[in-house]
């Protein structure tokens, strides 16, 4: 049995070497799965709670809705929607599920984007799809053309960083388009002169909870800027700059500081530690700015302006993967009064993962507090629980 014990050896290496790489591929990784990474209790989600309306004054549909020029109630506010010709079928559904719940007592207007002319047949079904006016728009090549500034190689090395933590979309430079424009170039658009307020819809979004006021005068008659319905953690490793560079321009800007704002609430660590330190210094808390329903004065004001273009100038939208969620959240977090900030309780709304779902005899088709699609464990996304306590319910 001279030979046995080589053999022996051997498969027993081979079998050390087996084990130790099947380690490397499904150990968990770093931050993910392991307790530190998520530091949360269970609260209760005050969606349990039954909702009604929000305070104050509403005003109803029964009077100056009708559409066209019957609608002497209507202000300056437009549904808008930025989509592609090829996602007409989910469109198709988010508007029905709308203007099932809200727009066909209110008949607010809906404005469509795209980088490329809309065809006759998006027009024709989306048009059917509504009693309210619709228009479409094509973007200016100025507002979503990569900016002379961008370094072509910088942008593909930094690409290869991206993907190499796994950042989705890395490569995808219409996407890096699509967040720059949804952060600071939408409301420049001439189609949105005359307009102040906008509900933002994308494609195959849902909601579930009949709205029976006008959402639009609820913003300007209680001084609202902002409102959401879900926040979410980002990925750390898509704005490992942002943070460091607001910081640098709040150094630069420090007036822009508002003396009620809910920088805590953006700074938090303790909940989810190595997002903080990912970025930064930042939570990564934002509002899930697929729904958005918010005064463009604010993002027209000197402070985001100037905001904007810093963050332009630095590059991140192409450089990292800067989304506007965190752009818009970091920004109103630091320049606006934290008052001004509505969570819309009261709006059941999906996109794909994420539910609100109100507890409300008004909602149909969602399950009350429900806040996620699949597994339990994507509830350590939500950062609400922050906001509440930061800043409240209101
Ligand atoms: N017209 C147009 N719309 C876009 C483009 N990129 C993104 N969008 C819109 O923005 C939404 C979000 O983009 P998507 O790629 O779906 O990102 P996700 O929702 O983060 O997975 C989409 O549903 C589209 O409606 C683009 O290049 N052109
Ligand atoms: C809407 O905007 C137009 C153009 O700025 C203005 O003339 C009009 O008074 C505004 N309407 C309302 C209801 O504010
Ligand atoms: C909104 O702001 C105006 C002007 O500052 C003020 O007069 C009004 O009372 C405010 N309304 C609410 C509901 O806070």
């Amino acid at each position: 049995m001279a030979v046995a014990r080589p053999v022996r050896a051997l498969a027993l290496a081979v079998f050390v070497v087996c084990c130790f790489f099947l380690y490397t591929i499904w150990r968990p990784a770093p931050g993910t799965g392991s307790s530190a990474d998520f530091h949360g209790t269970i609260e209760r989600d005050p969606n349990l709670d039954l909702t009604g309306e929000p305070e104050g004054n509403l005003v109803r549909a029964t009077e100056g809705y009708a559409p066209g020029i019957g609608g002497t109630s209507r202000i300056n506010a437009t549904i808008l929607a930025l989509v592609r010709n090829e996602e007409l079928a989910g469109m198709l559904q988010s508007m029905q599920d709308l203007e099932r719940t809200w727009n066909s007592k209110f008949n607010y207007p809906w404005t469509f984007f795209n980088d490329v002319p809309f065809t006759e047949e998006f027009k024709r079904r989306t048009r059917a799809a509504t009693k309210a006016e619709t228009r479409y728009e094509v973007i200016p090549n100025e507002h979503w053309d990569v900016p002379s500034w961008i370094n072509d190689d910088l942008y593909k090395e930094s690409v290869k960083i991206l993907e190499e933590n796994e950042i989705q979309y890395a490569d995808k430079i219409s996407y890096h388009k699509m967040c720059r424009w949804n952060s600071g170039l939408f409301y420049k658009h001439p189609a949105l002169e005359n307009m102040q307020f906008y509900w933002r819809v994308e494609p195959k979004v849902h909601f579930f909870c009949d709205i029976d006021y006008d959402v639009f005068r609820y913003m300007q008659d209680h001084n609202k800027t902002y409102g959401f319905t879900i926040t979410l953690y980002d990925a750390p490793k898509s704005i490992p700059t942002l943070w460091p560079e607001t910081n640098k321009f709040v150094a630069q800007h420090p007036e822009y500081l508002h003396e009620n704002r809910a920088e805590p609430w953006l700074t938090e660590r303790e909940r989810r530690p190595i997002h903080w330190d990912e970025a930064n210094g930042y939570s990564t808390c934002h509002f899930w700015s697929n729904f958005e329903i918010a005064d463009m004065n604010f993002w027209r004001g000197q402070a985001y302006e100037d905001y904007f273009n810093h963050l332009d100038r630095a590059g991140g939208f192409f450089y990292e993967r800067w989304g506007d969620a965190p752009v818009h959240s970091i920004a109103l977090g630091l320049f606006e009064d934290k008052s001004k900030i509505h969570w819309f309780r009261d709006i059941g709304y999906q996109h794909i993962p994420f539910f609100n779902c109100p507890n409300s005899p008004k909602c149909k088709g969602c399950v009350t507090g429900r806040f996620t699609d699949g597994e339990a464990w994507l509830n350590k996304e939500d950062c609400r629980p922050n906001w509440f306590k930061y800043v409240g319910m209101g």
